[in-house]
């Protein structure tokens, strides 16, 4: 076993790199901790009712259709420029209003969570989405964990700057790093997850390598990948996408077909994959998690204040 800096487990040794068997038999099996320890296995995990049993994607679309920007702005570009990003070692700065602030080792923060297997739609604000079967832990085990102050409100959250890995961010294409944020009520849902993989493997690159942010009912710019940096806050946090242009990106961006971008229409949207002549389909509000998070934003215009 290898170790990582301070000598304690690297990000491999809790990760495994393994091949994908078959999402039914890791469901239906047994209990998916029986995978776990056989060769070839993957990263062991419990499934979720929170899972949609909706066909996901395939791994291909996932790891090959993405958008990243620190790699590049076209859809193929991180699966392409990827290739010399390290992410192991890798720790995560938590900071602001928490009891307990320090520099996580990543290995830490995953030896005190349960990797569940969490199959989520994902809708992208250029109207495409897919379904993706992560692997992760509720982002609330982690703040918890360190103690959230009661005068929090927000949490903000920022991806590493490493220029010489990231082609991208040796362009001014966006003002790096690439931040996001939540309202401390959203980042405690459970629906909201730290993602550390998909398919049962260690998170790819271009997904956001060793771990990202995926919240469902959320336009897909929300879900910020390759995180370094956690603060509470008491003030709602500037956020990438919304000080570009803040009347096409509100600060919550929920998945909303009644409010449409100002250039084009959320009310559908393309799954990819599904070839060429396939269906739009009727993009639900919250995408579909409405039953969930709808209490959320009890009182809130979510066509003003969106
Ligand atoms: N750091 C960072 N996070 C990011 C992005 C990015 O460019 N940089 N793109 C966002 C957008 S617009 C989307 S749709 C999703 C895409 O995630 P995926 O490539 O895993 O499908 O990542 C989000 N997180
Ligand atoms: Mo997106």
């Amino acid at each position: 076993m290898t170790k990582g800096f301070n000598g304690k487990l690297g990000w491999a040794d809790v990760t495994p790199k393994a091949h994908w068997i078959n999402r039914r038999g890791l469901i239906a099996g047994a209990g998916a901790m029986m995978v776990a320890g056989t060769a070839g296995a993957k990263i062991p995990t419990v499934p979720s009712a929170f899972s949609t049993d909706e066909a996901p994607n395939t791994f291909e679309e996932i790891t090959t259709y993405n958008n990243f920007y620190e790699f590049g702005t076209a859809k193929e570009d991180p699966a392409r420029n990827s290739g010399a990003f390290k992410p192991d070692p890798w720790s995560i700065e938590i900071d602001g209003l928490v009891d307990k602030p320090g520099s996580y080792d990543l290995a830490d923060i995953l030896g005190g969570v349960t990797l569940e297997e969490r199959i989520y739609r994902f809708r992208c604000v250029e109207a495409w989405s897919m379904v993706i079967p992560w692997v992760g832990f509720e982002l609330a085990t982690l703040l918890n964990r360190v103690g959230v102050q009661p005068s929090a409100k927000y949490v903000a959250f920022e991806t590493i700057v490493r220029p010489e890995e990231m082609p991208g961010q040796r362009r001014e294409l966006l003002e790096w790093p690439y931040r996001e944020g939540l309202r401390l009520d959203e980042a405690m849902h459970p629906l909201t997850i730290m993602a550390t993989g998909l398919y049962g493997e260690a998170m790819p690159n271009q997904n956001g390598a060793p771990i990202r942010l995926v919240v469902p009912w959320k336009y897909g710019f929300k879900s910020i990948k390759s995180i370094v940096r956690i603060s509470l806050m008491d003030r709602m946090p500037p956020t990438t996408w919304n000080m570009l242009n803040a009347r096409e990106y509100g600060f919550y961006s929920n998945v909303n077909p009644n409010v449409d971008h100002p250039r084009w229409s959320q009310a559908s949207e393309r799954r990819v994959g599904g070839g060429l002549f396939a269906k739009r389909i009727d993009t639900p509000m919250f995408n579909g998690y409405g039953e969930q998070v709808a209490g959320l934003y009890t009182g809130q215009d979510l066509t003003k204040d969106y």
